[in-house]
């Protein structure tokens, strides 16, 4: 039988309302920016993927013009004319000659996942091995700026049975202001909630002793990439002395480096974010380095929409133990849609569906209004 081939691949930028600026240390952003991916095969099917990144450049190496430039003129063309329904040959012929691009990279995958499962009548999960739970659970971040309104967005929440994780984004502000604000939060939600912070590297590391102290005292769970990402020898320090864990996630911009993390004992938790591996299957090779480590698992989000959600999703629902939840909310930051059915969140869960492929189908009319060209 002749294998089914690659025929074309289109990349399209599109900017989506978010519900409320959203304040990180970096950034405060005011929209959304997703790159869809679009691969057409020759037996008729298309496979959708996302590659989504946070402030243009704010967050990585890749922004949304950068990703779609470079998947139109050198991973795309890569790819048409190889075999759709072999990933494995497909992604180390892009590895080879492409370096880095993990986000270009993961949406590409997780488009020729999508395919292959449409293909053969299953749930992307199931390609990756299998499920062994249904559903994830979902942190919500509170980022609005203003304490006032964090607590009271945290109860809707709380109230509506959406979230009972709360990641505070801080950093932007001076760190005294900042302790305060996640102290007055974490005392008005109790024990009805995780509390958590997520510094986005903004504290040196002279700063973080003692928040990250203050912070583990005042009930506060987890404590995320407090420090620079190239300050390795002050991770280790902060992740021997902080009463609260702490949470790599800028600190791994690929599967090597969440090796070189574990060996040197720089975080006792991994943010698994599929934009940051490579793709759905990469991911994964990180979540295995951190489970023979001993380091605990947390389901990231770089703030996707639903397909990028879904993609990291399927993933997410192969792994045994992801002890601290996952964020996989990005959709519900977002007011639009541009595919036909929204992922489902129920009782504090994102469920995932057992649809073939990614369980997605784009809404041509919405994503025709909102993209860029
Ligand atoms: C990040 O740094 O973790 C994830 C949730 C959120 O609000 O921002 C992102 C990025
Ligand atoms: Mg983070």
């Amino acid at each position: 039988m002749s294998p089914i081939l690659i025929e074309s691949i289109q990349t399209i930028i599109v900017d989506l309302p978010t519900i409320r600026p959203h304040k990180l240390a970096m950034h405060t952003m005011q929209q959304q920016t997703l790159v869809i991916i679009r691969v057409q095969c020759s037996d008729g099917i298309e496979g959708i993927g996302e590659s989504t990144t946070i402030g243009g450049l704010a967050y990585g190496n890749e922004s949304p013009e950068s990703i779609k430039q470079n998947i139109d003129s050198h991973l795309g063309p890569l790819l048409v004319g190889q075999d759709a329904a072999n990933i494995n040959a497909a992604m180390l012929r892009l590895d080879k000659a492409a370096k880095g691009n993990t986000f270009a990279k993961s949406g590409l995958e997780s488009a020729l996942l999508d395919a292959q499962g449409k293909r053969l009548g299953l749930p992307v999960s199931e390609l990756l091995g299998g499920r062994v739970r249904d559903s994830l659970e979902v942190a919500w971040t509170l980022a609005s700026g203003n304490t006032a309104k964090d607590i009271e967005e945290a109860e809707r929440m709380l109230d509506i049975r959406r979230h009972r994780i709360f990641k505070l984004k801080i950093g932007a502000g001076e760190v005294n202001a900042d302790l305060k604000h996640v102290i007055a939060i974490k005392q008005a939600l109790g024990e009805r909630a995780s509390v958590r912070v997520d510094v986005n590297q903004a504290w040196d590391e002279s700063v973080a002793l003692r928040a990250c102290q203050v912070l583990g005292d005042n009930g506060i769970d987890l404590i995320e990439q407090p420090i620079s990402r190239i300050n390795r020898g002050g991770q280790i320090r902060l992740n021997q002395r902080s009463p609260a864990p702490i949470m790599a996630d800028e600190s791994i911009e690929s599967v090597e480096d969440a090796f070189s993390l574990a060996a040197d004992g720089a975080a006792s938790i991994f943010a698994l974010k599929i934009a940051k591996n490579g793709g759905p299957r990469a991911v994964l090779r990180t979540a295995q380095i951190a489970e023979a480590a001993g380091i605990a698992l947390y389901g990231g989000t770089m703030l996707e929409g639903a397909i990028g959600t879904l993609a990291s999703a399927h993933a997410f629902v192969t792994l045994n133990k992801l002890a601290w939840g996952t964020e996989l909310f990005g959709p519900l930051l977002l007011t639009e849609e541009i595919v036909t059915e929204a992922p489902v969140y129920r009782d504090f869960q994102l469920e995932v569906p057992r649809t073939p492929g990614l369980g997605l189908t784009l809404d041509e009319e919405r994503l025709a209004f909102f993209s860029r060209t």
